[in-house]
């Protein structure tokens, strides 16, 4: 697969990066990035547990031999699995109703009711994509871990979120750096459902085709502080939508709770207001809780900010997506 792909593409006799055109493209991205994710690092929570490292392989291995247009294969979750899952979830539910934007709480009891989101139960990837699918046009595909920020990015154009299936540490039900199935259904699932966060998602998206490696760089640093991290006012009050906070207990409460517990030893998060250029240069680390949240005026603001800024950006093209087609054409020369 790897051999296929071209490493740059000619539009309007301007050099740009590769980018998939078909959705079937995108079993070439992921072949370019397959070895992320295989191995774990020293420091990971599982390092030493050979039970866990041997169901991390075996995932990967699901993942890898996965192709676009196939049913996504149907996961035997373990008991302790199902119980970190319901860990994660049962704390969540308070924390939820309490700081999570309305567009979630809306459709989650729609992922209870119709794809298995329960506490003693960890969803099937492939129900959550059919439901996706109807709601949006959104979709789900297995991966082994992260991608390239290019590579995930381009996914999003075609409305195809990439997705882990692997569980977090048990010993770590809180708190994970890296994506895993907590993350993904309980975090981003719900939002996907959402049209206009499905709009967002996909135009970010779009904008990624063929971008420059700092525009690309720009770009991810403006998914991270939406879709992982975004905070958005509601009734007066910072509620989240980003994923990341959406699926930890522990950073949910730090990011939108409004009071510190005494003798916390997390400093208070710093909160500016969403917008895209500031938010672009922002760095930030991916092992701890955000020193920094945007806080954008609503879900509509924060797609319109972004949209102020990707038609800013300096592409010799224009990329459009054809749904029925699942194909991406390039036209408008700039
Ligand atoms: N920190 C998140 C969690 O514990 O659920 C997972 C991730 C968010 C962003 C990248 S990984
Ligand atoms: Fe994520």
């Amino acid at each position: 697969l790897k051999r296929h792909c071209k490493t740059v593409t000619v539009i309007n006799t301007k050099k740009v990066a590769w980018f998939p055109r078909n959705i079937k493209d995108l079993d070439c991205s992921v072949a370019q990035t397959l070895d992320a994710g295989d191995e774990l690092e020293s420091d990971h929570p599982g390092f030493n547990d050979k039970v866990y490292r041997a169901r991390r392989d075996q995932l990967t291995d699901i993942a890898l031999k996965f192709r676009q247009g196939q049913e996504i294969p149907r996961i035997d979750y373990t008991p302790d699995e199902i119980k970190t899952w319901g860990t994660v979830y049962s704390r969540m539910q308070d924390l939820w109703a309490k700081h999570a934007c309305d567009e979630f709480k809306a459709i989650l009891p729609l992922l209870e009711n119709n794809c298995g989101y329960a506490v003693d139960n960890i969803p099937q990837a492939q129900d959550i994509s059919d439901f996706l699918k109807q709601c949006t046009g959104f979709t789900l595909r297995p991966v082994t871990g992260l991608l390239s920020s290019r590579d995930f990015l381009n996914g999003l154009a075609f409305r195809v979120f990439f997705s882990t299936q692997y569980l977090r540490h048990h010993t770590m039900p809180l708190y994970t750096p890296e994506p895993d199935i907590c993350h993904e259904l309980m975090g981003h699932a719900p939002m996907f459902a959402d049209p206009d966060f499905a709009d967002f998602s996909h135009e970010i998206g779009l904008a990624s085709l063929g971008a420059s490696d700092e525009e690309i760089e720009r770009l991810a640093t403006c998914y991270w502080f939406s879709v992982e991290f975004g905070v958005c006012m509601q009734h007066g009050e910072k509620k989240a939508y980003g994923a990341g906070l959406l699926s930890s207990f522990g950073e949910l409460e730090y990011a939108c709770s409004p009071t510190r517990p005494a003798g916390g030893e997390m400093a208070f998060p710093e909160y500016r207001p969403w917008d895209p250029y500031q938010a672009a240069k922002q760095k930030y680390p991916i092992t701890t809780y955000q020193p920094v949240y945007y806080v954008a005026e609503s879900l509509s603001d924060a797609k319109e900010r972004m949209r102020d800024f990707y038609e800013d950006m300096k592409k010799p093209f224009h990329a459009r997506y054809h749904p029925y087609q699942q194909t991406i054409s390039v036209d408008r020369a700039v």
